[in-house]
Protein backbone atom coordinates (compact mmCIF):
# COMPACT_ATOMS: atom_id res chain seq x y z
CA UNK A 1 0.00 0.00 0.00
CA UNK A 2 1.07 3.21 -1.04
CA UNK A 3 0.01 5.93 1.77
CA UNK A 4 -0.95 9.15 0.56
CA UNK A 5 -1.84 11.17 3.21
CA UNK A 6 -1.93 10.71 7.28
CA UNK A 7 -4.75 12.99 9.61
CA UNK A 8 -3.70 13.22 12.84
CA UNK A 9 -6.97 14.50 15.14
CA UNK A 10 -7.64 15.43 18.45
CA UNK A 11 -10.75 14.80 20.45
CA UNK A 12 -11.95 15.50 23.72
CA UNK A 13 -14.95 12.86 25.44
CA UNK A 14 -16.18 13.37 29.22
CA UNK A 15 -16.56 10.68 31.04
CA UNK A 16 -19.58 9.77 32.91
CA UNK A 17 -17.30 10.06 36.16
CA UNK A 18 -14.49 10.71 37.77
CA UNK A 19 -11.15 8.41 37.30
CA UNK A 20 -9.25 8.55 40.00
CA UNK A 21 -5.42 6.08 40.46
CA UNK A 22 -2.36 6.64 42.24
CA UNK A 23 -1.44 8.56 39.52
CA UNK A 24 -4.26 11.35 39.49
CA UNK A 25 -7.62 12.67 38.70
CA UNK A 26 -9.10 12.32 35.05
CA UNK A 27 -12.42 13.70 33.92
CA UNK A 28 -12.41 13.52 30.65
CA UNK A 29 -10.20 11.94 27.93
CA UNK A 30 -8.53 13.76 25.13
CA UNK A 31 -7.20 11.54 22.55
CA UNK A 32 -5.26 11.61 19.39
CA UNK A 33 -6.70 9.77 16.66
CA UNK A 34 -4.61 8.94 13.30
CA UNK A 35 -6.25 8.29 10.29
CA UNK A 36 -4.09 6.84 7.13
CA UNK A 37 -5.44 7.20 3.43
CA UNK A 38 -4.68 5.03 0.66
CA UNK A 39 -5.48 3.94 -2.78
CA UNK A 40 -7.22 1.16 -1.22
CA UNK A 41 -8.87 3.00 1.49
CA UNK A 42 -8.33 4.00 5.10
CA UNK A 43 -7.36 3.12 8.25
CA UNK A 44 -7.74 4.41 11.96
CA UNK A 45 -6.03 3.95 15.16
CA UNK A 46 -6.12 5.56 18.41
CA UNK A 47 -3.25 6.80 20.04
CA UNK A 48 -3.22 6.34 23.93
CA UNK A 49 -0.75 8.42 25.46
CA UNK A 50 -2.19 10.57 28.17
CA UNK A 51 -2.86 14.50 29.17
CA UNK A 52 0.58 14.39 31.16
CA UNK A 53 2.91 12.34 31.45
CA UNK A 54 2.07 10.20 34.36
CA UNK A 55 1.31 6.66 33.37
CA UNK A 56 4.70 6.63 31.19
CA UNK A 57 6.79 9.32 29.68
CA UNK A 58 4.85 9.76 26.40
CA UNK A 59 2.17 12.93 26.54
CA UNK A 60 -0.27 13.47 23.88
CA UNK A 61 1.12 17.04 22.49
CA UNK A 62 4.61 14.97 22.42
CA UNK A 63 2.99 12.33 20.39
CA UNK A 64 1.63 14.45 18.08
CA UNK A 65 5.01 16.40 17.57
CA UNK A 66 6.63 12.79 16.81
CA UNK A 67 4.32 11.48 14.99
CA UNK A 68 4.25 15.05 12.45
CA UNK A 69 7.91 15.31 12.94
CA UNK A 70 9.49 11.73 12.62
CA UNK A 71 6.96 8.98 12.40
CA UNK A 72 4.79 9.96 9.39
CA UNK A 73 7.13 11.11 7.30
CA UNK A 74 9.21 8.17 7.43
CA UNK A 75 6.01 6.25 6.11
CA UNK A 76 4.97 8.79 3.34
CA UNK A 77 8.34 8.38 1.89
CA UNK A 78 8.34 5.18 0.96
CA UNK A 79 6.52 3.44 -1.68
CA UNK A 80 5.24 0.65 -0.30
CA UNK A 81 4.05 -0.05 3.04
CA UNK A 82 2.44 -3.23 4.80
CA UNK A 83 1.39 -3.35 9.02
CA UNK A 84 4.26 -5.59 9.58
CA UNK A 85 6.86 -3.12 7.61
CA UNK A 86 5.75 -0.55 9.54
CA UNK A 87 7.80 -0.99 13.08
CA UNK A 88 11.04 -1.47 11.11
CA UNK A 89 10.50 1.50 9.25
CA UNK A 90 10.21 3.33 12.25
CA UNK A 91 12.61 1.55 14.61
CA UNK A 92 15.20 4.41 14.05
CA UNK A 93 12.96 6.96 16.01
CA UNK A 94 13.89 5.71 19.63
CA UNK A 95 10.70 4.96 21.78
CA UNK A 96 7.22 6.98 21.27
CA UNK A 97 5.58 2.99 21.69
CA UNK A 98 2.09 4.68 21.90
CA UNK A 99 2.84 6.86 18.88
CA UNK A 100 3.78 4.40 16.74
CA UNK A 101 1.19 1.65 17.82
CA UNK A 102 -1.55 4.43 16.60
CA UNK A 103 0.27 4.87 13.20
CA UNK A 104 1.01 0.69 13.20
CA UNK A 105 -2.66 0.22 13.99
CA UNK A 106 -4.06 2.55 11.33
CA UNK A 107 -2.10 0.73 8.41
CA UNK A 108 -3.09 -2.80 9.85
CA UNK A 109 -6.38 -1.39 9.91
CA UNK A 110 -6.44 0.20 6.05
CA UNK A 111 -4.58 -2.87 5.00
CA UNK A 112 -6.91 -5.94 6.89
CA UNK A 113 -10.03 -3.95 5.42
CA UNK A 114 -9.16 -3.68 2.23
CA UNK A 115 -8.37 -7.53 2.45
CA UNK A 116 -11.96 -8.09 4.19
CA UNK A 117 -10.23 -9.69 7.26
CA UNK A 118 -10.85 -8.66 10.43
CA UNK A 119 -8.51 -7.83 13.23
CA UNK A 120 -9.61 -11.17 14.93
CA UNK A 121 -8.60 -13.12 12.21
CA UNK A 122 -5.60 -10.95 11.35
CA UNK A 123 -4.38 -11.66 14.80
CA UNK A 124 -4.94 -15.37 14.97
CA UNK A 125 -7.65 -15.47 17.20
CA UNK A 126 -10.75 -17.52 17.58
CA UNK A 127 -12.97 -16.59 20.13
CA UNK A 128 -15.95 -14.60 19.30
CA UNK A 129 -16.80 -12.85 22.72
CA UNK A 130 -14.56 -11.64 25.35
CA UNK A 131 -15.23 -12.16 29.36
CA UNK A 132 -15.40 -8.29 31.02
CA UNK A 133 -13.56 -6.71 33.61
CA UNK A 134 -13.82 -3.67 34.89
CA UNK A 135 -11.18 -1.27 36.41
CA UNK A 136 -12.55 0.81 39.60
CA UNK A 137 -11.05 4.47 40.67
CA UNK A 138 -10.26 5.56 43.93
CA UNK A 139 -13.20 6.83 45.78
CA UNK A 140 -13.79 9.00 48.60
CA UNK A 141 -15.11 6.48 50.78
CA UNK A 142 -16.03 2.69 51.35
CA UNK A 143 -19.22 2.82 50.72
CA UNK A 144 -19.36 4.87 47.80
CA UNK A 145 -16.75 1.97 46.34
CA UNK A 146 -19.10 -0.71 47.55
CA UNK A 147 -21.45 1.19 45.62
CA UNK A 148 -19.74 1.45 42.55
CA UNK A 149 -18.74 -2.10 42.62
CA UNK A 150 -22.38 -3.33 43.28
CA UNK A 151 -23.71 -1.80 40.31
CA UNK A 152 -21.03 -2.92 37.94
CA UNK A 153 -21.85 -6.29 39.09
CA UNK A 154 -25.48 -6.06 38.38
CA UNK A 155 -24.66 -5.18 35.07
CA UNK A 156 -22.87 -8.33 34.84
CA UNK A 157 -18.97 -7.22 34.65
CA UNK A 158 -17.07 -10.91 35.39
CA UNK A 159 -14.18 -9.37 37.36
CA UNK A 160 -13.53 -6.38 39.70
CA UNK A 161 -10.21 -4.17 39.16
CA UNK A 162 -9.33 -2.67 42.62
CA UNK A 163 -6.91 1.07 41.73
CA UNK A 164 -5.27 1.11 45.05
CA UNK A 165 -2.32 3.51 46.81
CA UNK A 166 -0.98 4.26 50.14
CA UNK A 167 -3.93 4.87 52.35
CA UNK A 168 -6.40 3.23 50.43
CA UNK A 169 -5.55 -0.47 49.98
CA UNK A 170 -6.12 -2.93 52.58
CA UNK A 171 -8.84 -1.68 54.29
CA UNK A 172 -10.92 -1.09 50.78
CA UNK A 173 -9.84 -4.38 49.44
CA UNK A 174 -11.19 -5.92 52.51
CA UNK A 175 -14.49 -4.49 52.34
CA UNK A 176 -14.80 -5.39 48.79
CA UNK A 177 -13.80 -8.72 49.36
CA UNK A 178 -16.04 -9.37 52.77
CA UNK A 179 -19.17 -7.86 50.73
CA UNK A 180 -19.22 -9.43 47.43
CA UNK A 181 -17.65 -12.82 48.78
CA UNK A 182 -14.94 -15.25 47.98
CA UNK A 183 -15.73 -15.95 44.67
CA UNK A 184 -15.65 -12.83 43.19
CA UNK A 185 -12.88 -12.30 40.84
CA UNK A 186 -10.67 -9.47 41.94
CA UNK A 187 -7.52 -7.92 41.66
CA UNK A 188 -5.41 -4.72 42.81
CA UNK A 189 -3.64 -2.23 40.39
CA UNK A 190 -1.32 0.03 42.27
CA UNK A 191 0.20 2.05 39.11
CA UNK A 192 3.98 1.90 41.01
CA UNK A 193 2.56 3.60 44.08
CA UNK A 194 4.79 1.89 46.26
CA UNK A 195 7.86 1.19 47.20
CA UNK A 196 10.65 -1.75 48.27
CA UNK A 197 9.84 -0.91 51.79
CA UNK A 198 6.35 -1.58 51.26
CA UNK A 199 6.74 -5.12 51.31
CA UNK A 200 5.40 -5.71 54.93
CA UNK A 201 1.93 -3.98 53.99
CA UNK A 202 1.43 -5.19 50.41
CA UNK A 203 1.69 -8.69 52.07
CA UNK A 204 -1.36 -7.79 54.24
CA UNK A 205 -3.08 -8.36 50.47
CA UNK A 206 -2.17 -12.20 50.39
CA UNK A 207 -5.45 -12.81 52.95
CA UNK A 208 -8.21 -11.52 50.67
CA UNK A 209 -7.34 -14.22 47.47
CA UNK A 210 -6.24 -11.52 44.96
CA UNK A 211 -6.05 -12.70 41.36
CA UNK A 212 -3.27 -10.62 41.08
CA UNK A 213 -1.43 -7.82 42.25
CA UNK A 214 -0.61 -5.59 39.02
CA UNK A 215 2.54 -3.04 39.01
CA UNK A 216 3.26 -2.44 42.55
CA UNK A 217 6.78 -1.07 42.03
CA UNK A 218 8.66 1.72 39.89
CA UNK A 219 8.36 0.68 35.94
CA UNK A 220 12.17 -0.12 35.85
CA UNK A 221 12.54 -1.83 39.56
CA UNK A 222 12.28 -5.40 38.04
CA UNK A 223 14.54 -6.69 40.93
CA UNK A 224 11.76 -5.49 43.56
CA UNK A 225 9.35 -7.05 41.93
CA UNK A 226 11.21 -10.37 41.91
CA UNK A 227 11.86 -10.25 45.64
CA UNK A 228 8.28 -9.27 45.98
CA UNK A 229 6.97 -11.88 44.17
CA UNK A 230 9.37 -14.44 46.72
CA UNK A 231 7.80 -13.04 49.15
CA UNK A 232 4.06 -12.58 48.20
CA UNK A 233 1.75 -15.75 47.58
CA UNK A 234 -0.33 -13.10 45.60
CA UNK A 235 0.70 -13.61 41.97
CA UNK A 236 2.94 -10.35 40.76
CA UNK A 237 1.73 -8.73 37.31
CA UNK A 238 3.20 -6.21 35.47
CA UNK A 239 1.38 -3.38 33.04
CA UNK A 240 4.06 -0.51 33.19
CA UNK A 241 7.26 -2.67 33.35
CA UNK A 242 6.58 -4.31 30.13
CA UNK A 243 7.19 -2.51 26.86
CA UNK A 244 7.94 -5.03 24.73
CA UNK A 245 8.63 -8.64 24.14
CA UNK A 246 12.05 -8.90 25.25
CA UNK A 247 11.13 -7.08 28.24
CA UNK A 248 8.38 -9.74 28.86
CA UNK A 249 10.99 -12.62 28.45
CA UNK A 250 13.32 -11.02 30.68
CA UNK A 251 10.77 -9.83 33.29
CA UNK A 252 10.06 -13.38 33.56
CA UNK A 253 13.67 -14.78 33.72
CA UNK A 254 13.86 -12.63 36.39
CA UNK A 255 10.72 -13.99 37.97
CA UNK A 256 9.46 -10.78 38.57
CA UNK A 257 5.81 -11.62 37.67
CA UNK A 258 3.49 -14.30 37.30
CA UNK A 259 1.61 -12.61 34.91
CA UNK A 260 1.34 -10.37 32.22
CA UNK A 261 -1.47 -7.08 31.18
CA UNK A 262 -0.67 -6.47 27.67
CA UNK A 263 -1.75 -2.88 25.89
CA UNK A 264 -1.01 -2.47 22.65
CA UNK A 265 -0.46 0.99 23.08
CA UNK A 266 2.37 0.75 25.64
CA UNK A 267 4.66 -1.58 23.16
CA UNK A 268 4.05 -0.23 20.13
CA UNK A 269 1.35 -1.85 18.49
CA UNK A 270 -1.12 -5.36 18.22
CA UNK A 271 1.42 -6.72 16.06
CA UNK A 272 4.47 -6.21 19.25
CA UNK A 273 1.04 -7.33 21.82
CA UNK A 274 0.68 -10.06 20.07
CA UNK A 275 4.33 -11.21 20.35
CA UNK A 276 4.10 -10.78 23.92
CA UNK A 277 1.41 -12.94 23.60
CA UNK A 278 3.17 -15.72 22.53
CA UNK A 279 5.99 -15.48 24.30
CA UNK A 280 4.02 -15.41 27.43
CA UNK A 281 2.29 -18.47 26.35
CA UNK A 282 5.44 -20.23 25.75
CA UNK A 283 6.48 -19.93 29.20
CA UNK A 284 3.37 -20.66 30.69
CA UNK A 285 2.35 -17.38 31.94
CA UNK A 286 -1.07 -16.26 31.48
CA UNK A 287 -1.85 -12.90 30.03
CA UNK A 288 -5.09 -10.07 29.53
CA UNK A 289 -6.00 -6.91 27.93
CA UNK A 290 -5.40 -3.71 29.93
CA UNK A 291 -7.19 -0.75 28.26
CA UNK A 292 -6.42 3.10 28.63
CA UNK A 293 -10.00 4.61 28.28
CA UNK A 294 -10.17 3.68 24.73
CA UNK A 295 -13.20 4.93 22.38
CA UNK A 296 -14.44 2.51 20.57
CA UNK A 297 -11.58 2.48 18.04
CA UNK A 298 -9.67 1.14 20.81
CA UNK A 299 -11.94 -1.06 22.61
CA UNK A 300 -12.29 -3.44 19.18
CA UNK A 301 -8.28 -3.71 18.55
CA UNK A 302 -7.99 -5.00 22.51
CA UNK A 303 -11.24 -7.04 21.88
CA UNK A 304 -9.77 -8.54 19.03
CA UNK A 305 -6.31 -8.92 21.10
CA UNK A 306 -8.22 -10.58 24.05
CA UNK A 307 -9.61 -13.80 22.17
CA UNK A 308 -6.29 -14.84 21.41
CA UNK A 309 -6.00 -18.38 23.39
CA UNK A 310 -3.53 -17.10 25.89
CA UNK A 311 -5.63 -14.25 27.14
CA UNK A 312 -6.68 -16.90 29.98
CA UNK A 313 -7.75 -13.52 32.58
CA UNK A 314 -10.67 -11.35 31.90
CA UNK A 315 -9.53 -7.80 30.16
CA UNK A 316 -9.78 -4.14 31.34
CA UNK A 317 -12.24 -3.76 28.47
CA UNK A 318 -15.53 -2.41 29.77
CA UNK A 319 -18.77 -1.20 27.84
CA UNK A 320 -18.31 1.59 26.43
CA UNK A 321 -20.71 3.32 28.89
CA UNK A 322 -18.25 2.31 31.48
CA UNK A 323 -16.71 5.59 30.42
CA UNK A 324 -18.44 7.69 27.53
CA UNK A 325 -22.59 8.35 27.31
CA UNK A 326 -21.39 8.55 23.51
CA UNK A 327 -18.87 6.55 21.95
CA UNK A 328 -17.03 7.85 18.83
CA UNK A 329 -18.50 4.63 17.26
CA UNK A 330 -21.56 1.95 17.53
CA UNK A 331 -20.71 1.73 21.20
CA UNK A 332 -19.40 -1.66 22.77
CA UNK A 333 -22.45 -3.18 25.64
CA UNK A 334 -22.03 -5.86 27.82
CA UNK A 335 -23.90 -9.14 26.93
CA UNK A 336 -23.75 -11.87 29.74
CA UNK A 337 -20.72 -10.13 30.96
CA UNK A 338 -18.91 -10.49 27.99
CA UNK A 339 -18.27 -8.18 24.46
CA UNK A 340 -18.43 -9.60 21.43
CA UNK A 341 -15.32 -9.22 19.05
CA UNK A 342 -16.13 -7.31 15.82
CA UNK A 343 -15.67 -9.61 12.62
CA UNK A 344 -16.23 -6.84 9.83
CA UNK A 345 -13.27 -5.90 8.32
CA UNK A 346 -10.34 -4.18 10.14
CA UNK A 347 -11.13 -3.48 13.22
CA UNK A 348 -14.84 -3.65 12.49
CA UNK A 349 -15.82 -0.41 14.15
CA UNK A 350 -15.22 3.17 12.74
CA UNK A 351 -16.39 6.74 13.89
CA UNK A 352 -20.02 7.83 13.32
CA UNK A 353 -19.29 11.29 11.03
CA UNK A 354 -21.42 13.44 13.56
CA UNK A 355 -20.37 12.12 16.62
CA UNK A 356 -16.90 12.27 15.52
CA UNK A 357 -16.93 16.14 14.48
CA UNK A 358 -18.82 16.99 17.57
CA UNK A 359 -15.87 16.28 19.52
CA UNK A 360 -13.17 16.80 17.56
CA UNK A 361 -11.07 19.95 18.34
CA UNK A 362 -7.96 20.13 15.55
CA UNK A 363 -7.56 18.25 12.49
CA UNK A 364 -4.09 18.45 10.78
CA UNK A 365 -3.11 16.82 7.47
CA UNK A 366 0.43 15.39 7.02
CA UNK A 367 1.58 14.36 2.75
O1 LIG B 1 -2.86 0.98 34.93
O2 LIG B 1 -4.27 -0.13 33.86
C1 LIG B 1 -3.83 0.95 34.20
C2 LIG B 1 -6.08 3.72 32.90
C3 LIG B 1 -5.15 4.68 32.58
C4 LIG B 1 -3.82 4.44 32.83
C5 LIG B 1 -3.42 3.23 33.39
C6 LIG B 1 -4.36 2.25 33.69
C7 LIG B 1 -5.71 2.52 33.47
C8 LIG B 1 -6.79 1.61 33.82
C9 LIG B 1 -8.07 1.74 33.05
O3 LIG B 1 -6.74 0.82 34.72
C10 LIG B 1 -8.42 0.52 32.30
C11 LIG B 1 -9.56 0.77 31.33
O4 LIG B 1 -9.32 1.25 30.21
O5 LIG B 1 -10.69 0.51 31.70
MG1 LIG C 1 -2.22 -0.94 35.33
Amino acid sequence: MKIERVSLRRIRLPLVAPFRTSLGVEHERPALLVQVTTAEGEGWGECVAGADASYSSEYLEGAEDVLRRHLVPRLLATDSVSAHAVAPLLAAVKGHRMAKAALETAVLDAELRALGISFATGLGALATRVPSGVSVGIMDSVPELLDAVETYLAQGYRRIKLKIEPGWDVVPVRAVRERFGDDLLLQADANAAYSRADAPLLARLDEFGLLLLEQPLDEEDLLGHAALARRLTTPICLDESVVSARSAADAIALGACHVVNVKPGRVGGYLEARRIHDVCAASGIPVWCGGMLETGLGRAGNAALAALPNFTLPGDISASDRYYATDITEPFVLKDGHLEVPDGPGLGVAPLPDVLAAVTTAVSEVR
